[in-house]
């Protein structure tokens, strides 16, 4: 298995109750690496052309307003086929769907306010780390 690099945040729900150490311990626990970490507040600009695919769809509006409702922490996740990894870890999108021990069922509110981000491929991983890192901030 190849060593992956997925892109992951950290939602406003999640850092407005004070959970970026706790979400953190584990992504940490999980054996995924932290190589790239900032927090910041997107523009409505950032948050349309991050989430742009859902353009069409009925939550698009949603997403939007609330991306960009606090700040979010944007990283970098390292490791052994992180992307479907880190997917495991954060569970189902719906947090009642989501497994025990997941991410979104320890922490999320509800299906939008589901408290991180992961990309679901590696051509969206590529995509969301451009986006939103330069290469000099990703320290592997
Ligand atoms: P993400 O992109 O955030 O990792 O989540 P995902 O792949 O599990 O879900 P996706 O289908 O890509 O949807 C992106 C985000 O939009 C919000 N959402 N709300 N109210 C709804 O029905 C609904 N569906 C999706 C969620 O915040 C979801 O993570
Ligand atoms: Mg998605």
């Amino acid at each position: 298995m190849a060593v992956e690099r997925t892109f992951s945040i950290i939602k406003p729900d999640a850092t407005r109750r004070n959970l970026t150490g706790k979400i953190n311990a584990v992504i940490e626990g999980a054996g995924l690496r932290i190589v790239a970490q900032k927090r910041v507040r997107w523009t409505r600009a950032q948050a349309e052309k991050f989430y742009e695919e859902h353009k069409a769809r009925p939550f698009y509006g949603e997403l939007v307003d609330f991306m960009t409702s606090g700040p979010i922490v944007l990283q970098v996740l390292e490791g052994e086929n992180a992307i479907a990894k880190y997917r495991e870890v954060m569970g189902a999108t719906d947090p009642k769907e989501a497994a025990e021990g997941t991410v979104r069922k320890l922490f999320a509110e509800s299906k939008g306010s589901n408290s991180t981000h992961g990309s679901d491929s590696p051509a969206a991983a590529d995509r969301e780390i451009a986006l939103n890192f330069r290469l000099d901030e990703i320290v592997g």
